[in-house]
């Protein structure tokens, strides 16, 4: 172990999303997302949980303000709802849209708190979905509209700048795999819609730049190390598969090596999708990759299933011994160390940030507190491990805790808890648990608070 103190200017961050957060779904003028489309629908999302009230973030914020700065956060991480700003998708601006997050941005700066803004984290307006949704290359024109009205109204005071949080997500597990909204299942349909997700990116660097004097932008891939669950050679195939649909298929054009060549011929068979000069427009430099890391994957070669390959199960996890969050995912804090040091080397980002990492589990209250003993045992063994490699020379520039608040987990609904700060769903009270006063000092101090005896 080396000093686990990291660099002064490091930034210490909670990280939220509009739909997980805000409810209020039909104040203020905002139109319908995909995500209130996919949660009303019964048996999409567990015990028919949807995101209209949440944790009422949207009439509750200067609390939430007041929280944060209680911890000592230096950056506060959000995203934008889309269909709070242009509620039919294109067209016509919602002013009261544009208020509520300029009042945010205002209250967060006189807390001395750095607004990092999300441009997309998953909640499309519904009309877009009904023009085609990803799938479609218009939406590439629409992300354009929507990035150019946010950034010229809140640029002023915004500086740190997402365009996208995890396209494998919302395109090959909303359009691929029916478990997010909108709820399609084609893969091909999936790759093509995480191909104008990219170019919508690329695009938007270049309007985020233009109205945004000194803008420090990027984007925010979910990313695994991938391990071979055994040394043998067909497992390391396996993992090498995976590694490229999961990792390099989204990371590779960002940083202008294009898609892993194999997978793009195999996705571009049913209709090509790439045109000339997309992958230069993809490729624009970013500022930073932004890295939403929480589990490695175990991979291994299974003939039975389509692809010849399968990922270890939460209950080979557990078999193998491993340790599981709430969520069913292996609990490795070396995995992400050693995806850090791939991605450095592979990529050579001019810096990285973790932009969410944390654990969900089951947590209790009981007379007025929260003892989440094993989210601070996961936060506090991560970081020591990012504390090591950022002493090793990988240049991490900080951390954003999933999540400030407990929150609406998608297709598990409240099930699942991320929270340092609990909450009471019924009376939407805050109730920061012990985690919440552990990640105070670790701020506080620039180093892994130590566990309590
Ligand atoms: O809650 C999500 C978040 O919206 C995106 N990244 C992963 C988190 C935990 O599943």
């Amino acid at each position: 172990m080396t000093n686990q103190s990291f660099p002064r200017d490091f930034v210490w961050g909670a990280a939220t999303a509009s739909y997980q957060i805000e409810g209020a779904v039909n104040a203020g003028g905002r139109g319908p997302s995909i995500w209130d489309t996919f949660s009303h629908i019964p048996g999409n999302v567990a015990l028919n949980h949807t995101g209209d009230v949440a944790c009422d973030h949207y009439h509750r914020w200067r609390e939430d303000i007041a929280l944060m700065k209680q911890l000592g956060l230096g950056a506060y991480r959000f995203s934008i709802a889309w269909p709070r700003i242009l509620p039919e998708g294109t067209g016509r601006v919602n002013p009261d849209g544009l208020r509520f997050y300029s009042d945010l941005v205002d209250g967060l700066l006189e807390a001395g708190i750095t607004p990092w803004v999300t441009l997309y984290h998953w909640d499309l307006p519904q009309p877009l979905e009904d023009r085609g949704g990803w799938p479609s290359r218009e939406i590439v024109q629409a992300f354009v509209e929507y990035t150019d009205v946010v950034t010229r109204h809140l640029g002023d005071r915004v500086k740190h700048w997402i365009t996208l949080n995890e396209p494998h997500v919302f395109t090959f597990v909303g359009y691929g795999g029916g478990r997010h909204a909108p709820g399609r299942d084609d893969q091909f349909e999936a790759a093509r819609a995480s191909h104008h997700a990219l170019l919508a990116h690329g695009e938007a660097m270049r309007v985020i730049r233009a109205n945004v004097p000194g803008a420090v932008a990027g984007i925010t891939l979910n990313m695994s190390k991938v391990y071979p669950a055994t040394p043998s050679e067909p497992d390391a195939q396996a993992a090498a598969i995976v590694d490229a649909s999961l990792n390099r298929w989204f990371a590779g054009p960002v940083f202008g090596q294009g898609y892993p060549p194999e997978l793009l011929a195999f996705y571009q068979s049913q209709g090509e999708f790439v045109k000339p000069g997309d992958m230069q427009t993809i490729a624009a430099p970013v500022d930073f990759l932004g890295i939403n890391n929480y589990f490695p994957i175990y991979a291994t070669a299974d003939p039975r299933q389509p692809h010849g390959l399968s990922t270890l199960t939460p209950e080979e996890l557990a078999a193998a011994g491993h340790t599981l969050t709430e969520m069913g995912w292996p609990v490795v804090p070396q995995g992400l160390v050693d995806l850090l040091i791939d991605l450095h080397e592979t990529y050579r980002p001019a810096a990285l940030y973790i932009t969410e990492n944390g654990a969900a589990f089951a947590d209790e209250l009981s007379e007025g507190a929260v003892h989440d003993a094993r989210r601070v045992q996961y936060l506090h063994d991560h970081l020591s491990a990012l504390a090591d490699v950022t002493a090793g020379g990988v240049p991490l520039r900080g951390y954003f805790v999933w999540s400030l608040l407990d929150n609406f987990e998608w297709g598990h609904g409240y099930t699942k808890r991320f929270g340092i700060v609990y909450m009471d769903y019924e009376t939407l009270r805050r109730i920061p648990k012990d985690s919440y006063h552990w990640y105070r000092q670790t701020v506080a101090n620039n180093q892994p608070a130590p566990l309590a005896e």
